[in-house]
């Protein structure tokens, strides 16, 4: 199977299980393990930002951000199709008893100005607004980078307007390595940030929260509330610590793929090929009168894997399990079954 599903699906490189097995370990509640230490300096060093802290996941990491800004009742501005808006379970409403306010953008990029316009003037009718949330790469979007100028912007806004502002990066990696941006200078347009390891740098678990240091010390005390705090979790970060380090210039391989896909397939009649920028693909299939659903059950058959985006839209990410030979052989497929 070419399992272009998600950059989610990667196996641990040999390196990540070696560190593994031979990395350092403590207790991390009681902040002992040297190599999660290790992880969460470089991580905050990378993002330029005074602290950082190892969560298990992005969910989990956008949660503690939003519960560690945030008090009950307030209200987050977001974009219409952000992360998590869509695919986090209303989890925000749930635990940090806040209300999203989300604002449509253009490919997921907002307006700065409808971003002031929703922010809730003093009156006693209305919810505060808690913070700002962003998102880039921006995946619903397909792989969108956010331009800087524009999260410049909306920071301004915030700073005006004393608002916080967190940025859900879980594809922030993706982000630098397309623009040739440095990741401190989009971390730099963000009160805290979240980074996942485990999407295109393929760490098995893992993301970072990064931000000042007495708001990654009050995170520590959500992760631990959430079930969050992890013993010996050296055996993950070591893992991570590889993703970190070494696997962030490789991203534009995937990068270089999605786009050899997307010139594969987009003169096949029927099918509209959205604009390639990072790893994504969205593919839009109802001129062959596919829905998402029977056209990904199709594809299943020739043996290759993506998800469904939509009633009639399908997404493909590259990743570091699929080869620049295997894009070319799910071209092949492709064009072979639906050209002509
Ligand atoms: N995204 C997953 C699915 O949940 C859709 C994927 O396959 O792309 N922020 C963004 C922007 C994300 O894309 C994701 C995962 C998360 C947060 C959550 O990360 P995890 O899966 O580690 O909880």
């Amino acid at each position: 199977m070419i399992d272009m599903r998600s950059d989610t699906v990667t196996k641990p490189t040999l390196a990540m299980r070696q560190a593994a097995l031979e990395s350092e370990v403590g207790d991390d509640v009681y902040e002992e393990d040297p190599t999660v230490i290790k992880l969460e300096e470089k991580a905050a060093e990378m993002l330029g930002k005074e602290a950082a802290l190892f969560v298990t996941s992005g969910t989990q990491g956008n949660q503690i951000a939003v519960l560690t800004h945030c008090q009950p009742g307030n209200e987050v501005l977001m974009e219409a199709n952000a992360h998590l808006f869509v695919y986090e379970g209303a989890s925000i409403s749930a635990f940090a008893g806040v209300q999203p306010r989300t604002i449509q953008g253009e490919r997921g990029v907002m307006d700065p100005e409808e971003v002031r316009a929703a922010i809730r003037p003093d009156d006693i009718h209305f919810p505060e607004t808690g913070l700002i949330c962003l998102e880039n790469t921006h995946n619903k979007a397909g792989g969108v980078v956010v331009p800087i100028e524009n999260m410049k912007k909306i920071y301004a806004i915030a700073k005006e307007e004393q608002i916080p502002v967190h940025l859900d990066g879980a594809r922030l990696f993706n982000a630098s390595v397309a623009s040739g941006i440095p990741l401190k200078t989009y971390a730099d347009q963000t009160d805290t940030v979240q980074v996942c390891l485990s999407k295109g740098l393929g760490a098995p678990v893992g993301s970072i929260i990064a931000g000042p240091a007495d708001f990654i010390k009050k995170a520590r005390k959500w992760r631990k509330r959430l079930g969050g705090g992890l013993r010996q979790a050296g055996i993950v970060a070591g893992p991570a610590y590889v993703a970190l380090t070494e696997m962030v210039d490789r991203l534009k391989d995937d990068h270089a793929n999605a786009t050899r896909l997307a010139r594969g397939i987009k003169d096949i009649e029927g099918l509209r090929v959205e604009d390639v920028e990072t790893n994504m693909i969205l593919v839009h299939v109802d001129g062959l009168g596919h829905t998402a659903h029977s056209f990904l059950e199709e594809l299943k058959e020739e043996g290759i894997l993506a998800v469904p985006y939509g009633p009639k839209t399908v997404r493909f990410v590259t990743n570091y399990d699929v080869s620049t030979k295997d894009i070319d052989v799910a071209v092949d497929r492709i064009v072979s079954k639906y050209k002509g």
